[in-house]
């Protein structure tokens, strides 16, 4: 993930890289859980962990001089252990999203920080064929430009986390990585820092991401994603790189849909050439014509705030940056960011739906249950709205004679509950 923050945790299982600290926020934790405190017992049933930990970690290859040297003596993080078992009671709108993520401030320095590093950005555009627009967007997401990287250590936090709670197999690899990275000498002990949950430097890397991605575009033998920009870029580069992506292909673009489109003609994963789509009635958002695109790419429909709110085509370098953070509103906010940056329209042309409300976790499961009890199968009543619910939820819609969109807002769940019962 680009960033593994609080919230992105939300949207889905632990992302290969981190987030931004922006992603991080993408839900809103839900505050007063109480949390006992990992302390007087809990310490030593940490540092029995801790030693079987270290015996592990030797069968992996990592040296026992080093773990000697940096886990003894370790303790838990107890604001890292509170913050990994915070449960996110409400998920925050993607509009809302959005405008944190592409505000007049990080537009404002993004343009800034793209024309201020044209050169360097320039050369590595050429050398991994990344476009230049979206590395820069991708570091104003992940850490507001170089701004805010985290402060915890990292092999601190990984070993709370791999220790007990929700993630002790992410945080379980991501500590042997972390250990990998020194054992290599790619980066230095006192660099080691990031977000709580082991996402490190400007593009918050996790350390496997690290391990795979990361490049010494300097040559002075350091992998250094915290202060050396030609390693931050050349890092990111390599990563898209890798991911698919390709230079001078867009990442998606708004369109306008027919009025009587039909979405369960459409599911999201379909991926369909542009002439098709075009054929289907779909338009540009500006301009009319989606002539100006390769009309034999391939691309997929995207309608995050269902059918009243704007639509996208997106291709395959869209596809890339989900790898860097599975989330559709960060691959959305990068993509236009990115336009931004270049001095292309930001922001959507559409109308969010600002009056809807983002369901909560108690009522994401009531929509799963209320689906369920309408002979649908939206998979367990987990509050998760993914691929089942969201095909459940489509053919509920379809069946109710309403745009088969898949969105669950308040409205939907609304419909649903006053619906008869088959
Ligand atoms: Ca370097």
């Amino acid at each position: 993930m680009a960033t593994h923050r609080g919230s992105y945790f939300t949207m889905g299982p632990v992302r290969s890289v981190a987030c931004a600290a922006l992603a991080a926020a993408f839900a809103l934790l839900g505050g007063a859980h109480a949390q006992e405190p990992a302390s007087g017992a809990d310490a030593a049933a940490f540092n029995a962990w801790l030693e079987g930990f270290k015996r592990e970690a030797i069968s992996e290859g990592v040296s026992a001089d080093l773990l000697e040297r940096e886990l003894t003596g370790m303790t838990v993080n107890e604001r890292v252990f509170d913050l990994n078992d915070n449960q996110p009671e409400f998920s925050r709108a993607i509009w809302d999203y959005l405008d944190s993520a592409v505000s007049e401030t990080r537009l404002a320095n993004g343009r800034e920080g793209y024309a201020q590093e044209k050169a360097r950005l320039a050369a590595i555009e050429e050398t991994y064929g990344v476009d230049a627009e979206i590395l820069v967007a991708i570091w104003g997401l992940e850490s507001a430009y170089g701004e805010i990287m985290g402060d915890y250590d990292a092999l601190r936090a990984l070993a709370t986390l791999a220790w007990k709670g929700r993630r002790v197999s992410y945080g379980r690899g991501q500590l042997i990585g972390a250990l990998k990275i020194l054992e290599g000498g790619y980066a230095r002990r006192d660099e080691l820092k990031g977000s709580w949950a082991g996402a490190m430097g400007q593009t918050q890397f996790i350390p496997t991401t690290y391990l795979a991605y990361a490049v010494d575009a300097d040559g002075d033998g350091r992998r250094d994603i915290w202060s050396n920009l030609d390693d931050v870029f050349s890092s990111t580069a390599n990563y898209l790189s890798k991911s698919g992506y390709r230079k001078d292909a867009p990442w998606g673009v708004e369109v306008k849909l027919p009025a009587d489109f039909d979405f369960s003609a459409a599911p999201p994963s379909a991926r369909r050439p542009v002439a098709a789509w075009a054929s289907a009635g779909l338009r540009a958002a500006r301009g009319d014509l989606l002539q100006s695109y390769d009309l034999n790419a391939a691309a997929r429909l995207i309608s995050p705030a269902g059918a009243r709110g704007p639509s996208f085509l997106v291709f395959s370098n869209f596809d890339a940056i989900l790898k860097y953070n599975r989330s559709t509103a960060y691959a959305l906010a990068v993509g236009m960011l990115s336009d931004g940056v270049a001095g292309r329209p930001a922001r959507a042309l559409g109308a969010w739906p600002r009056e809807d409300r983002a369901l909560s976790l108690s009522e994401r499961k009531e929509l799963q249950a209320s689906l369920h009890a309408a002979g649908f199968d939206p998979g367990p009543a987990d509050g998760v709205i993914g691929a089942n619910t969201k095909k459940a939820l489509r053919a509920w819609q379809k069946s109710a004679g309403l745009p088969a969109d898949g969105y669950a807002s308040a409205a939907t769940l609304d419909a649903l509950k006053g619906s008869p019962s088959p």
